[in-house]
């Protein structure tokens, strides 16, 4: 029998809620899986992507990096990889660096053999690029008796997906036994074409949606069979969810009420607000978890309150159309327009902007730069012009012409586009994270959107360094 851990969606460096604490939770999680994997001798460890959670992951979690996969090289266990959405960069990879050290191998066309499995990689591939795509695998040596991809993406049939796996299968050269992936964190199992096709989910939560237990999976090969097990890990950060659903007139008081029921010492309290009742303070109920020994806490108030009082008669105009008034004005690229709607869509989880903002600009990187240009001057009279942000506001073809811009070729399919970017951003309600960080963020400001600072100031930074990374900085 051959036994394969499969585990993905780390985030290393992903410091969550801006704490120190969390970013080495997620460093904890992989190490914890490693030594799962030594301790039961299995074959190999597969990693499905995003091991880490950025581009530019700080030293220190290289380090930590280097020193959990080491644990693997001594054990003479490898370490098989592919390159996920959130880290990749345009020219070399961390994990080939990985590679040159002798710590981890990447994986691709050429499969690389562990006991009578062949294993091959498919990094993850944007949108864009997946039409000319050819799943060209070198064939599988004679001796060896199962063929295995890894890969990264939101593959079909499982929630949001945006890659058919059937074209894959189809397509691909190889004829596999198992599709072993990473990119949504939700694990779930599904049989395709005959292929058992399986997500690991993530090893930590990287967004308060990820409400289920973590773990990874172990992939057995015996006996002409694949079997997929689970297992749970049981040391992550605990994360508390309080789900308030108040009753009306019923308040702070309610809320804190609930928070008190639970023991919170050093978790992540995540405290949802439902239902009727009174307008609440955040800080109030945050203040009263981290009182209890909350690591971290923070209230997300679904409701959808109608105003205070009604007769108190200063009228302001609806913020929204104001909003995308003065976006309009501001003679933004279609690009930017996208983005802003993005950022501040309602359909998308406060989680997932930064990950869905970035998809589309590599997306718009790859089809047209053109769209990064700012908007021409347009003539009043021009109605039959529709600006972008006009099309996400559904107005087309009533554009207030004195005030709206001028939109090119793009606005044609920007519809479509940036409706599948918002899918894919809920779809990753399990996958991006800084439900804190951007539930704060001024978000009538396309510029300081994402609420994660700390990794878009260093992508800001370096900017002009690698062309691959365009800060919203950049064209906003
Ligand atoms: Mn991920």
């Amino acid at each position: 029998m051959t036994r394969v851990l499969h585990t993905g969606d780390t985030h290393l460096g992903y410091q969550q809620y801006n704490s120190p604490e969390r970013r080495q939770d997620f460093l904890e999680a992989f190490r914890t899986v490693v030594e799962d994997a030594v301790a039961d001798d299995v074959d190999a460890v597969v990693h499905a992507g995003d091991l880490f959670h950025d581009r530019r992951p700080g030293l220190v979690d290289l380090q930590g990096t280097v020193d959990i996969l080491r644990v693997l090289a001594d054990a003479d266990i490898p370490f098989l990889a592919v390159v996920g959405n959130h880290e990749s960069k345009r020219d070399a990879q961390w994990l080939d660096l990985f590679a040159d050290l002798g710590l981890a191998t990447r994986l691709g066309a050429e499969p690389v053999v562990v006991d009578d499995v062949a294993l091959y990689g498919l990094d993850f591939v944007p949108r864009s690029r997946r039409d000319d795509l050819t799943y060209d695998f070198d064939p599988v040596p004679g001796e060896v008796a199962y063929a295995t991809l890894v890969s990264h993406g939101l593959f079909e049939p499982f929630a949001h997906a945006d890659w058919d796996t059937e074209t894959v299968l189809e397509e691909s050269t190889v004829d596999f036994d198992a599709v072993l992936l990473g990119d949504n964190h939700k694990p779930d199992t599904a049989e395709v074409l005959d292929t058992w096709v399986t997500y690991c989910g993530s090893t930590e939560r990287a967004s308060a949606s990820e409400r289920e237990d973590r773990g990874y999976n172990l992939v057995d090969f015996a006996d002409d069979e694949v079997a997929i097990s689970r297992r749970g890990l049981s040391s992550t950060r605990e994360f508390v969810f309080v789900d308030a659903d108040l009753a009306e007139g019923e308040g702070v008081d309610r809320v804190q009420e609930r928070v008190r029921q639970h023991d919170l010492e050093d978790a992540v309290v995540i405290v949802t607000v439902e239902g009727e009742g009174r307008p609440i303070a955040p800080a109030a109920v945050e203040q009263l978890a981290i009182d209890r020994g909350a690591l971290v806490a923070r209230v997300n108030d679904r409701r959808d309150l109608p105003d205070e009082d009604e007769d108190v008669s200063v009228s302001f105009a609806n913020p929204d159309d104001a909003v995308r008034e003065r976006v309009r004005e501001m003679g933004l690229s279609n690009a930017a327009l996208e983005i802003d709607e993005t950022v501040r869509s309602g359909d998308l989880a406060d989680s997932n902007v930064r990950e869905s903002v970035e998809r589309r600009v590599r997306d718009l990187l790859e089809d047209d730069e053109s769209s990064f240009e700012p908007a021409p001057e347009r003539e009043p009279g021009d109605e039959d012009v529709t600006t972008v942000a006009d099309q996400l506001a559904g107005e087309s073809g009533t554009a207030d012409a004195a005030a709206a811009e001028s939109a090119g070729s793009a606005a044609a399919d920007s519809d479509a586009d940036t409706a599948a970017a918002a899918n894919g951003g809920e779809i990753e309600g399990e996958t991006a994270a800084d439900t804190d960080d951007s539930a704060t963020a001024d978000t009538g400001n396309a510029a300081t959107g994402d609420g994660d600072t700390d990794a878009d100031t260093d992508e800001t930074t370096d900017a002009d360094a690698d062309a691959d990374t365009a800060s919203l900085g950049d064209f906003a």
